[in-house]
């Protein structure tokens, strides 16, 4: 078995491709997990996906993941642009941090331009969909140290 991967999804992330298409596309949160899951399987990596409304809950779950995952891959949604509680979170949790947005945030209005949790993110991925997901745990592999290129090493 490979690495485990914590996949945090922020609030109302539970209505993807129900709502709104038109910013965030057609895929449910299921189809999201299930190309996280694949991308995972290729790199060897596992993959813990979770969504939550609740910022408290994400915040148990990062703490959770310290003892119990190699990385964090996280779309904290509204909360990226308020809540210094899951920044200091994610500091405390000394884990890798790859930050991933569906739609591109520098495209939309000027709050949605800053991240409180990017500071502590390793990179961020946004704009690209689903797919983006999918980028982000190709990313995570390699700042574990597995390999990128789609085998099981
Ligand atoms: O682009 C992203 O992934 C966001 O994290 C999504 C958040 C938004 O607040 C961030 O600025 C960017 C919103 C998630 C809400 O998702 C919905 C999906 C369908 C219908 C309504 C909301």
């Amino acid at each position: 078995m490979g690495s485990k991967i914590f996949v945090l999804n922020g609030p109302n992330l539970n209505l993807l491709g129900i709502r709104e298409p038109r910013v965030y596309g057609s895929d449910t949160l299921d189809d999201v997990r299930r190309l996280a899951e694949e991308r995972a399987a290729q790199l060897g990596l596992e993959i813990d996906f979770r969504q939550s409304n609740s910022e408290g809950e994400l915040i148990d779950w990062i703490q959770e993941a310290r003892g119990s995952a190699a990385g964090i891959v996280i779309n904290a949604g509204a909360y990226t642009h308020t809540s210094v509680a899951l920044l200091d979170a994610l500091a405390a949790v000394e884990l890798p941090v790859v930050e991933v947005h569906l739609s591109n945030l520098f495209r939309r209005e000027t709050f949605r331009h800053h991240s409180y949790i990017a500071p502590v993110a390793a990179g961020l991925i946004a704009g690209f969909g689903a797919r983006g997901y999918a980028l982000a745990v190709e990313a995570m592999a390699s700042i574990v140290g597995r390999a990128a290129s789609g085998g099981s090493a």
